[in-house]
């Protein structure tokens, strides 16, 4: 999905998610996997007070008025999709969170971001900001995996991929699928680091943790520059053999697209990731206990 500006509302950018949604569906899709905030700019780049945040960047009940659309089309074409967006709970705690919706439209999982990247401090000297932390509460419950739309469904957000925690717990949870919207920055405000890393980190990532977990990934970019801030592209589809099968290319609204054979990744399962025979967890509490 290509980039969303300031002045772009939510309406906007819902009949941009209903192109794209009824582009999937003409091309046979069962599921469309929407970037992570979807329905606004980046705002954690902008320093503002949390009210302002909430009010302009937040939405308050899902589906609402302007999203409603979307989830009324999705029943009637009966295609499921993944959705980022920025929650804020009737008890006033906001999450980078994203759902789940089956093919009658109904939310069947809900996913609060847990690896919440970037910093709460306004950084005056850094061309713009990465507040995460201080817009958002880690997640409050682990990462999911539901039984929906033919398949064992797991999902994460962003900054969730790059560790590999994520995906363990999915995988032993039987995942068989993992979806996931990102919005990552070119330029690292931290160290002068080539661009072309930036890419290359997003695809090894994905792709290890695929072939890894046994598990076909779908990753979702907003990208583009916003308001003069750019942000990569390289939405992927990533199969159990950690081969990318489908990837967009430019920094647009597209939709790619593959039919997945979910038993591919039974082999790797049954042999070389056999978790109950080769796992040995008795040697793994560094992980959890540090
Ligand atoms: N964005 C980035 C991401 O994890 C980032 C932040 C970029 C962290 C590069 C480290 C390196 O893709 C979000 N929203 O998490």
């Amino acid at each position: 999905m290509g980039p969303v500006q300031l002045a772009d509302t939510r309406r906007d950018v819902v009949l941009r998610l209903l192109e794209m949604l009824r582009e999937a569906h003409g091309r046979k899709a069962d599921l469309v996997v929407f970037p992570e905030l979807a329905l606004t700019t980046f705002f954690p780049r902008y320093w503002m007070s949390q009210e302002e945040a909430q009010a302009r960047y937040f939405e308050t009940g899902m589906p609402g008025p302007d999203t409603q659309p979307l989830f009324d089309e999705a029943c009637k074409l009966g295609i499921g999709f993944y959705l980022g967006y920025a929650e804020l709970t009737p008890g006033g705690q906001p999450y980078n969170a994203s759902i789940l919706v089956d093919k009658t439209g109904g939310i069947v999982g809900k996913y609060r971001k847990i690896h919440l990247p970037g910093h709460d401090d306004h950084k005056l000297d850094a061309p713009f900001q990465h507040l995460e932390k201080k817009y958002f509460n880690v997640g409050d419950k682990t990462f999911g995996v539901w039984d929906t739309l033919g398949a064992r469904i797991g999902m994460c957000l962003c900054n969730d991929r790059r560790w590999p925690e994520t995906w363990r717990v999915m995988a032993l949870q039987s995942a068989e699928v993992v979806v996931l919207g990102y919005n990552t920055p070119s330029l690292n405000i931290h160290w002068p680091e080539p661009v072309h890393l930036r890419m290359h980190h997003h695809l090894v990532t994905l792709q290890a943790s695929a072939y890894q977990n046994c598990v076909w990934a779908a990753a979702a970019a907003k990208c583009g520059s916003e308001n003069g801030h750019h942000m990569i592209g390289g939405s992927v589809i990533v199969a159990p053999t950690g081969e990318i099968v489908a990837q967009a290319s430019t920094e647009g609204d597209e939709v790619i697209m593959v039919n997945a054979d979910l038993s591919l990744g039974d082999t790797f399962r049954k042999h070389v990731f056999d978790f109950a025979r080769h796992r040995r967890p008795e040697h793994y509490a560094l992980i959890v206990d540090r």
